[in-house]
Protein backbone atom coordinates (compact mmCIF):
# COMPACT_ATOMS: atom_id res chain seq x y z
CA UNK A 1 0.00 0.00 0.00
CA UNK A 2 0.89 3.50 -0.19
CA UNK A 3 0.42 6.90 0.87
CA UNK A 4 0.66 10.01 -0.59
CA UNK A 5 2.52 11.40 2.50
CA UNK A 6 5.31 14.72 2.90
CA UNK A 7 7.73 14.37 1.69
CA UNK A 8 7.11 11.66 -0.06
CA UNK A 9 5.25 8.03 -0.92
CA UNK A 10 4.77 6.20 1.67
CA UNK A 11 4.85 2.54 1.10
CA UNK A 12 3.83 -0.16 3.79
CA UNK A 13 1.59 -3.42 3.96
CA UNK A 14 -1.15 -3.76 6.95
CA UNK A 15 0.78 -7.27 8.39
CA UNK A 16 4.18 -5.76 8.69
CA UNK A 17 3.01 -2.24 10.34
CA UNK A 18 1.37 -1.37 14.11
CA UNK A 19 -0.46 1.63 14.66
CA UNK A 20 1.15 3.18 17.84
CA UNK A 21 -1.21 5.27 20.04
CA UNK A 22 0.69 7.50 22.35
CA UNK A 23 -0.50 8.20 25.87
CA UNK A 24 -4.24 9.18 25.04
CA UNK A 25 -4.91 8.52 28.68
CA UNK A 26 -7.19 10.61 30.98
CA UNK A 27 -4.13 11.90 32.22
CA UNK A 28 -3.20 14.03 29.20
CA UNK A 29 -7.02 14.80 28.10
CA UNK A 30 -9.13 14.98 31.30
CA UNK A 31 -8.91 17.98 33.67
CA UNK A 32 -7.32 17.47 37.08
CA UNK A 33 -4.31 14.82 35.77
CA UNK A 34 -0.61 15.30 35.01
CA UNK A 35 -0.47 17.83 31.83
CA UNK A 36 -3.26 20.39 33.89
CA UNK A 37 -0.69 19.60 36.97
CA UNK A 38 1.85 21.01 34.78
CA UNK A 39 0.18 24.28 33.85
CA UNK A 40 -1.92 23.23 30.65
CA UNK A 41 -5.05 23.89 29.12
CA UNK A 42 -6.24 20.23 28.59
CA UNK A 43 -9.14 20.83 26.24
CA UNK A 44 -7.28 21.39 23.18
CA UNK A 45 -6.49 18.10 23.35
CA UNK A 46 -9.93 16.83 22.92
CA UNK A 47 -10.26 18.03 19.61
CA UNK A 48 -7.89 15.44 17.84
CA UNK A 49 -10.21 12.13 19.20
CA UNK A 50 -12.58 11.90 16.65
CA UNK A 51 -9.79 11.39 14.11
CA UNK A 52 -8.44 9.05 16.01
CA UNK A 53 -11.38 7.08 16.71
CA UNK A 54 -11.99 7.07 12.78
CA UNK A 55 -7.92 5.94 12.19
CA UNK A 56 -8.23 3.27 14.85
CA UNK A 57 -11.58 1.80 13.62
CA UNK A 58 -10.12 1.66 9.82
CA UNK A 59 -6.91 0.10 11.47
CA UNK A 60 -8.86 -2.31 12.86
CA UNK A 61 -10.93 -3.43 10.18
CA UNK A 62 -8.08 -4.05 8.07
CA UNK A 63 -6.30 -6.87 10.99
CA UNK A 64 -3.40 -4.19 12.11
CA UNK A 65 -1.40 -4.52 14.95
CA UNK A 66 -2.31 -2.06 17.48
CA UNK A 67 -0.02 -0.88 20.48
CA UNK A 68 -1.53 1.70 23.03
CA UNK A 69 1.16 3.29 25.15
CA UNK A 70 0.51 5.15 28.62
CA UNK A 71 3.32 7.07 30.42
CA UNK A 72 3.00 5.22 33.93
CA UNK A 73 4.99 5.31 36.98
CA UNK A 74 4.92 1.84 39.41
CA UNK A 75 3.17 2.64 42.90
CA UNK A 76 6.84 2.63 44.40
CA UNK A 77 7.88 4.81 42.00
CA UNK A 78 11.11 3.10 41.56
CA UNK A 79 11.47 3.83 37.99
CA UNK A 80 10.61 7.40 38.21
CA UNK A 81 14.03 9.49 38.08
CA UNK A 82 14.26 12.05 40.96
CA UNK A 83 15.07 14.32 38.51
CA UNK A 84 11.33 13.73 36.90
CA UNK A 85 9.39 13.75 39.67
CA UNK A 86 11.24 16.96 41.38
CA UNK A 87 11.10 19.13 37.82
CA UNK A 88 9.35 22.83 37.65
CA UNK A 89 6.85 23.86 40.28
CA UNK A 90 3.66 21.47 39.11
CA UNK A 91 0.69 22.03 40.99
CA UNK A 92 0.66 18.33 42.01
CA UNK A 93 3.77 16.15 41.50
CA UNK A 94 4.20 12.12 39.88
CA UNK A 95 2.66 10.12 42.89
CA UNK A 96 0.84 12.57 44.47
CA UNK A 97 -3.28 12.22 45.36
CA UNK A 98 -5.06 14.10 42.43
CA UNK A 99 -8.73 13.98 41.91
CA UNK A 100 -7.87 11.65 39.31
CA UNK A 101 -5.97 9.47 41.77
CA UNK A 102 -2.20 9.55 41.99
CA UNK A 103 -0.39 10.91 39.37
CA UNK A 104 0.92 9.29 36.49
CA UNK A 105 0.45 5.70 38.75
CA UNK A 106 -0.46 2.93 36.88
CA UNK A 107 -3.66 1.42 37.99
CA UNK A 108 -4.77 4.56 38.84
CA UNK A 109 -8.24 6.09 37.09
CA UNK A 110 -6.24 9.06 35.75
CA UNK A 111 -3.42 6.66 33.93
CA UNK A 112 -6.74 4.54 32.05
CA UNK A 113 -6.79 5.19 27.88
CA UNK A 114 -10.17 7.34 27.92
CA UNK A 115 -12.99 5.72 26.98
CA UNK A 116 -13.14 6.54 23.13
CA UNK A 117 -9.98 5.06 22.43
CA UNK A 118 -10.22 1.96 24.75
CA UNK A 119 -7.69 -0.76 24.07
CA UNK A 120 -10.01 -4.41 22.96
CA UNK A 121 -8.80 -7.94 23.41
CA UNK A 122 -5.49 -8.98 20.98
CA UNK A 123 -4.10 -5.34 21.46
CA UNK A 124 -1.10 -4.23 23.02
CA UNK A 125 -1.03 -1.79 26.12
CA UNK A 126 2.67 -0.59 27.19
CA UNK A 127 3.20 1.01 30.38
CA UNK A 128 6.30 3.36 29.64
CA UNK A 129 8.44 5.15 32.38
CA UNK A 130 9.85 7.88 29.98
CA UNK A 131 8.63 10.11 27.48
CA UNK A 132 10.04 7.84 24.15
CA UNK A 133 8.24 4.04 24.05
CA UNK A 134 11.32 2.00 23.63
CA UNK A 135 13.10 3.37 27.03
CA UNK A 136 12.41 0.85 29.82
CA UNK A 137 9.81 -1.42 27.84
CA UNK A 138 9.81 -4.71 25.77
CA UNK A 139 8.40 -3.30 22.63
CA UNK A 140 11.42 -3.53 20.72
CA UNK A 141 11.76 -7.07 20.78
CA UNK A 142 7.71 -7.48 20.63
CA UNK A 143 7.96 -5.75 17.66
CA UNK A 144 10.41 -7.56 16.22
CA UNK A 145 8.72 -11.17 17.11
CA UNK A 146 5.76 -9.67 15.17
CA UNK A 147 7.93 -8.81 12.31
CA UNK A 148 6.84 -5.09 12.44
CA UNK A 149 9.28 -3.13 10.52
CA UNK A 150 6.59 0.35 9.57
CA UNK A 151 5.05 2.54 12.77
CA UNK A 152 1.80 4.67 12.16
CA UNK A 153 2.02 7.32 15.02
CA UNK A 154 -0.99 9.05 16.66
CA UNK A 155 -1.38 10.33 19.97
CA UNK A 156 0.02 13.47 22.84
CA UNK A 157 1.85 15.38 23.06
CA UNK A 158 3.38 16.20 19.35
CA UNK A 159 6.99 17.54 20.96
CA UNK A 160 6.92 15.66 23.77
CA UNK A 161 6.12 11.98 23.88
CA UNK A 162 4.93 11.89 19.59
CA UNK A 163 8.24 13.00 18.83
CA UNK A 164 10.59 10.85 21.43
CA UNK A 165 8.98 7.65 20.72
CA UNK A 166 9.21 8.15 16.65
CA UNK A 167 12.90 9.40 17.00
CA UNK A 168 13.76 6.39 19.38
CA UNK A 169 12.11 4.56 16.65
CA UNK A 170 13.84 6.15 13.54
CA UNK A 171 17.12 5.03 15.34
CA UNK A 172 15.99 1.85 15.44
CA UNK A 173 15.27 1.37 12.40
CA UNK A 174 11.18 2.20 11.89
CA UNK A 175 10.12 3.63 9.12
CA UNK A 176 7.60 5.75 10.87
CA UNK A 177 4.31 7.67 9.64
CA UNK A 178 2.65 10.74 11.88
CA UNK A 179 -0.91 11.58 11.29
CA UNK A 180 -1.08 15.21 11.90
CA UNK A 181 -4.60 15.39 12.40
CA UNK A 182 -4.45 12.66 15.40
CA UNK A 183 -1.56 14.07 17.23
CA UNK A 184 -1.87 17.16 19.30
CA UNK A 185 0.08 19.83 21.23
CA UNK A 186 -0.72 22.18 24.56
CA UNK A 187 1.45 24.32 22.27
CA UNK A 188 0.01 24.44 18.69
CA UNK A 189 3.27 26.59 17.31
CA UNK A 190 5.01 23.37 19.16
CA UNK A 191 2.75 21.08 17.35
CA UNK A 192 3.22 23.19 13.69
CA UNK A 193 7.33 23.06 14.42
CA UNK A 194 7.50 19.31 15.40
CA UNK A 195 5.39 18.14 12.22
CA UNK A 196 8.02 19.78 9.49
CA UNK A 197 11.35 19.03 11.71
CA UNK A 198 10.30 15.77 11.92
CA UNK A 199 9.58 15.25 7.42
CA UNK A 200 12.29 17.88 6.87
CA UNK A 201 15.31 17.00 5.46
CA UNK A 202 13.92 14.14 3.24
CA UNK A 203 11.96 12.54 5.69
CA UNK A 204 15.42 13.12 8.43
CA UNK A 205 12.75 11.12 10.79
CA UNK A 206 9.89 10.03 8.67
CA UNK A 207 6.23 11.24 7.06
CA UNK A 208 3.35 13.06 7.76
CA UNK A 209 -0.05 12.28 6.44
CA UNK A 210 -3.87 12.91 7.45
CA UNK A 211 -5.98 10.21 8.99
CA UNK A 212 -8.29 10.34 5.43
CA UNK A 213 -5.36 9.70 3.41
CA UNK A 214 -4.38 6.47 5.57
CA UNK A 215 -8.51 5.99 5.82
CA UNK A 216 -8.76 6.10 2.46
CA UNK A 217 -5.42 3.92 1.54
CA UNK A 218 -6.69 1.12 3.65
CA UNK A 219 -10.46 0.86 1.92
N1 LIG B 1 3.94 17.54 29.12
C1 LIG B 1 3.75 17.05 27.88
O1 LIG B 1 3.53 17.79 26.91
N2 LIG B 1 3.77 15.72 27.66
C2 LIG B 1 4.11 14.72 28.56
O2 LIG B 1 4.57 14.98 29.66
N3 LIG B 1 3.88 13.44 28.17
C3 LIG B 1 3.45 13.06 26.91
O3 LIG B 1 3.63 13.79 25.93
N4 LIG B 1 2.77 11.95 26.80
Amino acid sequence: MQIDARPFAYDFDVAHTALVIIDMQRDFIEPGGFGETLGNDVSLLAAIVPACQAALGAWRRAGGMVVHTREAHKPDLSDCPPAKRLRGNPSLRIGDVGPMGRILVAGEPGNQIIPALSPVAGETVIDKPGKGMFYGTTLHAQFQQAGITHLIFMGVTTEVCVQTSMREANDRGYDCLLLEDCTESYFPHFKAAAVEMLRAQGAIVGWTATSAQLITTLK
